[in-house]
């Protein structure tokens, strides 16, 4: 039998540094020579999800789909890195479950940084469009985050920059690949 694939899936908030990590992270285990996909949150939403909106069923479907593709890439020991909010419990219970029917190591990542410090961020101004009432359910603001209860690992990078927060993962994965 082959080395089991792996899922390492990021959860939080927009603007919570999660694709930033998440890039790196692949960045990072791709250099070391690990079969590594990123599911760019942007690129899903553009290819795979295309189409989606932001109500709770078209989430749901869309971190289905991330999680069905992850499955098959680790299914075949590779790596898969995902990033969307995810904002629910039973969305990513689902991913959890897909992962670990493939065979796959699961990692869940939430990065954890305040909604505070993401809407003050607000890189892409779409805080303040929600909070205006231009952007319908907007996760933090009229839509809600279910904080996960089953995180592998937790991650705040208004605490800690990008480069620690992508150690912290990799030393949790290394753990769980070398199980
Ligand atoms: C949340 C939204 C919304 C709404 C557009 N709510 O910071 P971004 O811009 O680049 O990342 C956010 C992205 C979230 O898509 P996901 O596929 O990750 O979401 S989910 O897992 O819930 O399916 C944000 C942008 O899309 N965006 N409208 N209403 N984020």
């Amino acid at each position: 039998a082959h080395r089991r694939g792996a899922v390492v899936f990021f959860t939080g908030l927009s603007g919570s540094g999660k694709s930033t990590v998440a890039r790196a992270l692949a960045a990072e285990l791709d250099d070391d020579g690990l079969r590594t996909t990123l599911l760019d949150g942007d690129a899903v939403r553009h290819h795979l999800s295309k189409g989606l909106g932001f109500d709770r069923a078209s989430r749901e479907l869309n971190v289905e789909r991330i999680g069905y593709v992850a499955a098959l890439v680790a299914e075949h020991g590779g790596i898969a890195v995902a990033a969307p909010i995810a904002p629910f419990a039973s969305g990513r219970a689902r991913v959890r479950e897909l992962a670990e029917a493939a065979g796959a190591h699961y990692l869940l990542v939430h990065v954890s940084t305040p909604l505070e410090v993401c809407e003050a961020r607000d890189r892409k101004g779409l805080y303040a469009r929600a909070r205006a009432g231009e952007i319908p359910d907007f996760t933090g603001i009229s839509s809600p985050y279910e904080e996960p209860a089953d995180a592998d690992v937790v991650v705040d990078t208004s605490h800690v920059p990008v480069e620690e927060a992508v150690r912290t993962v990799r030393t949790a994965l290394a753990a769980r690949l070398g199980e």
